[in-house]
């Protein structure tokens, strides 16, 4: 089983500003736990951070053919970019939105996600813990398919 991980802008300064939104681990924090979580399952992972949505893009679609599933948080993008959304229906992979904080209790512009409208789930306001239990559920998902 080979994933992608992808994270979108900003979250590579996790750590260094907004501790009640996001928590006090740091982005490195973040890949550790990927990392350690796949190893354990026994999956193969790409992790990915881009700043730049044609980037983000880019990445999804040369996931094509060459993945099982990606899990996925676009940060601000979700709450705007139909390219990603279209990336992800066209590579018609498996993918798990994943975001730190919980965005149904925030800001109204919050409350669209355009990726999510591509994703077989949603995990939101547990931390850095919901990439363990999106790589977990993506993992199920695979070995029902
Ligand atoms: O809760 C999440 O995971 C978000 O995807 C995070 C995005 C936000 O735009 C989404 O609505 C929800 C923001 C990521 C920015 O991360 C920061 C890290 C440190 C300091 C400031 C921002």
């Amino acid at each position: 089983m080979n994933i992608l991980v992808i994270n979108g802008p900003n979250l590579n300064m996790l750590g260094i500003r907004e501790p009640d939104l996001y928590g006090k681990a740091d982005y490195a924090a973040l890949v550790k736990l990927v990392e350690d979580t796949c190893a354990r399952e026994g999956i193969d992972v790409e992790i990915f951070q881009s700043n730049h949505e044609g980037a983000i893009v880019d990445k999804i679609q040369a996931a094509y053919g060459k993945k099982d599933g990606i899990v996925i948080n676009p940060a601000a993008y979700t709450h705007t970019s139909v390219a990603i959304l279209d990336a992800l229906k066209a590579v018609s992979l498996p993918a798990v939105e994943i975001h730190i904080s919980d965005v149904s209790q925030r800001e109204d512009f919050r409350q669209v996600s355009y990726a999510g409208m591509a994703c077989i789930k949603t995990f939101m306001g547990l931390g850095l813990e919901g990439y363990r239990q999106a790589i977990l559920y993506l993992k199920e998902y695979l070995n029902r398919a």
